[in-house]
């Protein structure tokens, strides 16, 4: 028996399957929407639940970006194509992206993404400062010539919880907090060419929400959604797209919309990278258990 519960083992099986599926279905010409279905379909006819709304982030768009229902883009030639999911069972989440090219100009950024991460996951032990495995991270893009994004962290988990408190930067930063025994935690580098600004900033649109409180509004189509989407999620991470069958999908962003303005729900606005220049990103999930560093996903 090790210090992680089995749940995470298992969540991490269905991820890393689900992955290698992906991985081969992003292909010129493939609709976004249909890379969503098919991560939601995977993961339910294995037995787990999504852990946020899939990410599809094409080129400058880097996170939070799920696709909406009746949007018809598809991917093309040139692109470099990050697919970011997360599965839970009974709130023991894994989390994990791969990106995906078919244009050699982008094959040298992911190979160091990937690189970066193998680095950072050499420097993940116990009692380890994760501003130290940020400098690693930034070390080995350094070497190949690309920049880490700055203002992007991977992050600890815990049941129910995406981001659980503890940040591991994508650079050195002094004084963060220490890993320990029996955590949890994601590492993701993003990585993007030298001239870039190496920072992301809000774009445009917001497509995920999560719930952040619970109270009565006394407008009762809203308290019954924020109670709909509690009883399905609890904190974990929704699109409104989701609730589109049953309330029409113009209303459900209205209310997630609404429920936001009530400090009720928060929404995670899409992310892109500031001077317009193409992300990759590779992403694991793992635990420091008894026997030191075990890869879930
Ligand atoms: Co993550």
């Amino acid at each position: 028996m090790g210090l992680i519960p089995e749940g995470y083992r298992k969540s991490g099986k269905i991820t890393s399957e689900v992955k290698s599926v992906v991985k081969s279905a992003v292909k010129p010409g493939v609709a976004y929407l249909e890379i969503c279905d098919l991560v939601k379909r995977e993961v339910e006819s294995r037995g787990g639940r999504l852990a946020f709304p899939t990410g599809i982030g094409v080129n400058e768009v880097t996170a939070h970006y799920a696709p909406p229902n009746g949007v018809d883009s598809v991917f093309r030639e040139g692109d470099l194509v990050k697919v970011d999911f997360g599965v839970h069972i009974d709130g023991y989440v894994t989390d994990t992206s791969v990106s995906v090219t078919y244009n050699p100009d982008y094959n040298l950024l992911l190979e160091a993404t990937e690189r970066s991460l193998d680095a950072a996951m050499a420097a993940a032990r116990k009692d380890q400062r994760t501003g130290e495995i940020g400098r690693e991270i930034h070390r080995e893009a350094a070497r190949f010539g690309f920049k880490t994004i700055e203002n992007l962290t991977g992050h600890t988990v815990d049941r129910y919880i995406v981001h659980a408190g503890k940040s591991i930067p994508n650079l050195y930063m002094p004084g963060m907090q220490t890993l320990k025994k029996g955590e949890v935690f994601a590492i993701e580098p993003f990585l993007t060419f030298g001239t870039a600004a190496g920072y992301v900033i809000d774009g445009s649109s917001r497509t995920i929400f999560s719930i952040v409180a619970r109270k009565k509004t006394g407008a009762q189509e809203l308290d019954s959604f924020a109670d709909m989407v509690w009883n399905e999620r609890k904190t974990l991470p929704f699109t409104p797209q989701w609730y589109a069958a049953d309330l029409g999908a113009k209303r459900a962003v209205e209310l997630a919309d609404r429920l936001v303005a009530r400090k009720i729900a928060r929404a995670y606005p899409t992310l892109v990278e500031a001077s317009g220049n193409p992300v990759a990103q590779f992403e694991h999930t793992m635990a420091l258990d008894e026997g030191g560093l075990v890869v879930l996903t």
